[in-house]
C-alpha cells in the first residue's frame, strides 16, 4: 500500500465516461486508488474546495496536488508509475495528438448522440446543466438539432469505428498490439458510453465484431484496486499534506506566462464554467500549475493541461 501522501484519490461518479477512461488507466497500470463519489450535478462543494471551481469529472488528487482533466491525470500517472507504459510503442507524440480527437471530436459526438437520442426524456435539471456545458448558450436548440440530426451524427462515429474494427480484425488484443495503451482507454470511454447510455448503442456496435471483442478485452483489464473514501477525508488529506515542489519556467511561452503571475484557467470551450484563479507555480507547453490556498485545505497545487485550456492573465 502506498503511504497516504502518495495515495491516488479519484473524484468521480460511476456513470461518467471520462472517469471510466481514468479508471481503465488505473487498470492498465494495476494501481490501487481511493474512490470519492461526487454529485453528478453542481454544487460540488468538496470538489470545488480542492479544484478552485473546476467542476468537471474526473479530478485526481494525490495529497495536496490536484490534477484536473483526464489528460493531466494520464500524464501524471505515466510520470509516477512508468511501468507498464501507457505508450508501448515509439509513438507517444502521435498518441497524444490522437487523444486531442478522442477527447474532443469523438467525445463530443458521443455526448451529442446520447443526449440527442434521449430527447425530452432527460430530467430537466440534468438537461439544463449538460445542455449548457456541451451545447452552448442556445443549448435547447442544440439538443433539438442533435435529436433531429441523429442519423448524421451516427454516420460520423460509424466511419472511425469501422476503421478500428478493420484494424482489430487481425486478431490483436488491443489497439496497438498485445499490450494495452493509453489510446485504448481514450477510445474505450466513448464506446463504453455509447454502449451503456444510448438505447441503440448495443445494436449499433454489433456491426463491429472485432471492436466488440476489443471492448471486452479492455473491460477485463479492470480498474485496479479501489476502496471508497469520504469527501471530507479527501479534504483532510489535502490539509495534512504539502504540495509536491515543482519548478518550471518556459522562455518560449507564447503568452509570456511566468511563475508568480496571477492567472485564471478554464476549459477552452463555451461551457459557461467558472475559471479557476491562482498564482502560477510552474508552466510549460504541457501543463500549468497554480498555487491556491484555502483555510480548510491549506496550500494546494492545481494542475491543468495547456492543450484545451485557456489561461487569462489577471
Ligand atoms: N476534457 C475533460 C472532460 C471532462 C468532462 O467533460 N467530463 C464530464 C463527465 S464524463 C463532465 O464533467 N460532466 C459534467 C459533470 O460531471 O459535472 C477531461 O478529459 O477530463
Amino acid at each position: 500500500m502506498p503511504d497516504s501522501e502518495s495515495e491516488i484519490i479519484l473524484h468521480n461518479y460511476p456513470q461518467s465516461p471520462v472517469a471510466e477512461k481514468a479508471r481503465v488507466a488505473f487498470g492498465i497500470k494495476n494501481l490501487s486508488w481511493r474512490n470519492v463519489e461526487i454529485p453528478r450535478l453542481p454544487p460540488k462543494p468538496f470538489l470545488t474546495a480542492l479544484s478552485g471551481g473546476y467542476r468537471r469529472t474526473p479530478v485526481m488528487q494525490i495529497g495536496a496536488d490536484i490534477y484536473c482533466d483526464s489528460q493531466c491525470i494520464l500524464r501524471e500517472l505515466e510520470r509516477r508509475y512508468p511501468s507498464p507504459r501507457f505508450f508501448p510503442g515509439e509513438d507517444a507524440g502521435l498518441m497524444w495528438c490522437l487523444s486531442r480527437w478522442t477527447d474532443g471530436g469523438l467525445f463530443d459526438l458521443g455526448v451529442k448522440i446520447v443526449l440527442g437520442s434521449a430527447g425530452n426524456n432527460l430530467p430537466p435539471e440534468f438537461a439544463e446543466d449538460r445542455g449548457r456545458l456541451y451545447f452552448g448558450e442556445n443549448w435547447a436548440d442544440g439538443l433539438k438539432a442533435a435529436n433531429a440530426g441523429l442519423p448524421h451524427l451516427v454516420s460520423q462515429v460509424r466511419a472511425p469505428f469501422a476503421w478500428l474494427d478493420r484494424q482489430l480484425g487481425d486478431g490483436r488484443d488491443f489497439l496497438l498490439g498485445r499490450a494495452p495503451a493509453a489510446i485504448d482507454a481514450q477510445i474505450y470511454h466513448v464506446v463504453w458510453f455509447l454502449h451503456g447510455r444510448w438505447d441503440q448503442g448495443p445494436t449499433f456496435l454489433s456491426e463491429f465484431p472485432a471492436l466488440e471483442r476489443w471492448r471486452d478485452n479492455v473491460r477485463k483489464l479492470g480498474h485496479g484496486a479501489m476502496t471508497d473514501m469520504s469527501p471530507q477525508d479527501a479534504i483532510d488529506r489535502a490539509g495534512a499534506c504539502e504540495p509536491v515542489p515543482v519548478e518550471g519556467k518556459d522562455a518560449n511561452d507564447p503568452q509570456g506566462l511566468e511563475p508568480g503571475m496571477q492567472v485564471t484557467v478554464s476549459p477552452d470551450l463555451d461551457g459557461g464554467e467558472q475559471p479557476v484563479a491562482g498564482q502560477v507555480v510552474a508552466v510549460n507547453c504541457d501543463t500549468i500549475t497554480l498555487h491556491r490556498s484555502e483555510p480548510e485545505t491549506g496550500s494546494l497545487h492545481v494542475h491543468f493541461p495547456r492543450a484545451g485550456y485557456r489561461v487569462g492573465v489577471t
